[in-house]
């Protein structure tokens, strides 16, 4: 889906807290209430939902805290009152509810890497030559339209962020 988010850089947050240079990497930590989100009680994922991203993929002014979308407030599903929007990545970076940031020296651990690391890399970039074990990424079908079309590099955002991991095998660090 292309979503129209509203919300501002995550940069603008980071640059208020001056982070010490051995904040390597920032952490995320979601909310996990299980009285405002019954389905964390199953065994599907270890919840609360956590994430991270680079430094520099932090600071890139695309990546974004978004606080709503289409001009309206975030609703609850969509990750109220804040959520992360990392647009060259897979959907499953987002995470929502935010409740903690924190700036760490080591990588941080990740939800989808913990529930499956063969399946789910730290980096989770848009790789169309990338295939998950049980399935292509070569293509995708948008929202509202009928016919597929080719997955791109980054989602796209190539001329904007593929700097950021020149001399990485995007392969081995999926
Ligand atoms: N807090 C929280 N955020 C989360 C999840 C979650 O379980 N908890 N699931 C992730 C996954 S797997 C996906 S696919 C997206 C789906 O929501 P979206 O379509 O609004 O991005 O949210 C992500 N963010
Ligand atoms: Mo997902």
């Amino acid at each position: 889906m292309v979503i129209p988010w509203v919300g501002f850089s995550l940069a603008k947050l980071l640059d208020q807290v001056q982070p010490m240079s051995q904040a390597k990497y920032v952490a995320f930590e979601s909310l996990a209430d299980s009285r405002q989100m019954p389905n964390i009680n199953s065994d599907v994922l270890d919840w609360p939902y956590v994430e991270g991203l680079r430094m520099d993929e932090a600071m890139h002014p695309l990546t974004i805290l978004a606080s709503g979308l289409y001009g309206e407030t975030l609703p609850p599903q969509n990750g109220a009152p804040l959520r992360l929007v990392v647009p060259w990545k897979y959907g499953f970076k987002g995470l929502k509810s935010i409740v903690r940031i924190k700036l760490v020296e080591g990588q941080p651990p990740t939800t989808w890497n913990i529930a499956g690391p063969r399946e789910y890399g730290f980096y989770s970039n848009v790789n169309p030559n990338h295939d998950h074990p049980r399935w292509s990424q070569k293509a995708e079908r948008r929202i509202g339209e009928f016919g597929m079309r080719d997955t791109l590099m980054f989602n796209g955002y190539g001329d904007e962020v593929a700097q950021l991991y020149s001399g990485m095998d995007l392969n081995k660090y999926y």
